[in-house]
């Protein structure tokens, strides 16, 4: 590699090499495309908040609802006194629902990001003074150690938002297995699934009409040049969401308006105009798909719940 310019190795120093590692490696590949998880910085955080507030952004509000009418019937299945293990806290916003329903033992939310994981704890413990509450600052893709001080209890895995839509099927298989490793024997998971659907209502979705959508995808480019000492010109690209019907999913991308250069980390990079970065994945699943890939992760479905428009789904699944 090129020597850094000092203030491009200043940059670099604080950044977290795998986001560096992602990005240099992503733009070099053909077709280019950086993994999604890189959008969550502080502001990707609140502009996703903001997306899930959107009158086209229907999966937050439809599993929320879908939750609340369900909560009973989840309850009876799962039984009282499990210990609830949360993938990918971030907000927690719809933990409070599913901790009324099934009285459990424990909660372990699970989160990459130490900020965010605290507050929503501390939310959490003031609305639930009684429950214990062991917060796991950790990458949960792979397999991990839950706090000893739920050793034994028996699991439920909670895991909404269809972020599961975000891996294609051999990444979706290894992480319902990693689940699976962490839970241990007789785990249930409680998982929520986007389905498939009439391709405008998708497109509405991932491009809404006030640009949050957008800006949350330009914000990915915005962080590279803060974080890993960048000069991409934000200007030279538009957000774009397309349906692949193929792979039955969502597709963000980055488009190039014109022919741009720009260095990142100290190494350079060409794109011509027209040419994309693929920036997200969200696969949108039908019936069958659903039971098919929990199968596959070594997950048997005891429930599939739908809410009457059919756009979203929650499923109850158990190793
Ligand atoms: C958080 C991955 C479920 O795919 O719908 C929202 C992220 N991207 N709008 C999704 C997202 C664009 C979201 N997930």
């Amino acid at each position: 590699m090129l020597n850094e310019p000092a203030d491009a190795a200043t940059a670099t120093f604080a950044a977290d090499p795998a986001f560096r590692a992602d990005v240099l490696a992503g733009l070099a590949a053909r077709p280019r495309a950086i993994p999604a998880r890189w959008f969550y910085d502080r502001r990707g955080s609140e502009l996703f908040e903001q997306i899930t507030r959107l009158p086209e952004y229907y999966p937050t509000r439809t599993e929320r609802a879908l939750l609340a009418a369900k909560a009973s019937e989840i309850a009876q299945i799962v039984g009282a006194g499990r210990v609830v293990v949360e993938f990918g806290s971030g907000s927690s916003a719809k933990t409070p629902l599913l901790l009324d329903a099934v009285a459990p033992s424990a909660y372990v939310p699970i989160d990459i990001s130490g900020p965010f994981l605290r507050d929503s704890s501390a939310a959490l413990a003031r609305a639930f003074p009684d429950l214990p509450i062991h917060p796991v600052e950790a990458d949960f893709t792979r397999p991990l150690h839950l706090p000893p001080e739920v050793m034994g209890m028996p699991r439920l895995g909670f895991f909404p938002g269809s972020t599961i839509g975000n891996l294609a099927a051999p990444a979706a298989v290894d992480l319902l297995r990693s689940m699976a490793a962490t839970l241990g024997e007789g785990a249930m998971l409680l998982i929520g699934m986007d389905r498939a659907k009439p391709v405008d209502e998708l497109i509405a979705a991932y491009d809404d009409a006030q640009g949050v959508t957008a800006a949350f995808n330009l914000n990915l480019l915005a962080r590279i040049n803060t974080e890993l000492g960048a000069d991409i010109p934000l200007d030279a690209f538009r957000h774009v969401a397309r349906w692949n019907d193929d792979e039955s999913r969502i597709e963000m991308h980055l488009e190039a308006l014109r022919d741009v250069g720009f260095a990142v980390a100290g190494e350079r990079f060409a794109i011509r105009a027209g040419e994309t970065i693929h920036t997200e994945n969200s696969h949108k699943y039908g019936p069958r798909g659903k039971r098919l890939l929990l199968a596959a992760g070594g997950w048997t479905v005891l429930a599939d719940w739908t809410d009457p428009a059919g756009r979203f789904s929650i499923l109850l699944a158990v190793v």
